[in-house]
């Protein structure tokens, strides 16, 4: 199986989207191998984003992603990379397809709520760059009743 990160980015923190997005996620049947809120300084961005360096709106993009904190996950699925990307939708919400994430909750190339790995290689190099080895956990379902204690 493939792990992917995602980022539901500051917009989706502010306009209260995140259990929309999550619970999208969660319905489709990936598995969530890890989840944390942070801060996103300027060293990391600098990183995340450095093939948009010479970009003229790479400092905008900067300043959007660390306006508040933002909740990144670890998700893991067959072919989970290519999966959550098309669940993503393009880069900019008007362009991108009704029915997916940016399609349905972004007007904006730029604040388009969430980021998703490109490909397995970048999937690798982000999850490390998010993830402490720790901080993920394995997605294998474990036995017994969550519904009720065993003497209820
Ligand atoms: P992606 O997020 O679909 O992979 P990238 O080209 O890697 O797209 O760009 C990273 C992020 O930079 C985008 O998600 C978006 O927030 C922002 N961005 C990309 N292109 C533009 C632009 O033309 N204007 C403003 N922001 C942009
Ligand atoms: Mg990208």
């Amino acid at each position: 199986m493939e792990r992917t990160l995602v980022i539901l980015k500051p917009a989706a923190l502010q306009r209260e989207l995140v259990g929309e997005i999550l619970s999208r996620f969660e319905r489709k049947g990936l598995y969530f191998v890890g989840m944390k809120m942070m801060q996103l300084n300027d060293a990391l961005l600098n990183e995340h984003y450095g093939h948009l360096k010479e970009k003229s709106f790479f400092g905008d993009v900067k300043a959007a992603m660390s306006a508040s904190p933002v909740i990144v996950l670890c998700l893991e699925g067959v072919e989970a990379v290519r999966v959550v990307r098309a669940m993503a939708g393009v880069t900019n919400g008007r362009n991108a397809e009704p029915g997916t994430i940016r399609g349905d909750y972004s007007m904006s190339v730029e604040q388009n709520v969430i980021h998703a790995s490109d490909s397995i290689e970048t999937a690798e190099v982000e999850i490390k760059r998010f993830f402490k080895e720790e901080e993920l956990f394995d997605s294998k379902r474990v036995g017994g009743s969550f519904y009720y204690a065993k003497y209820e």
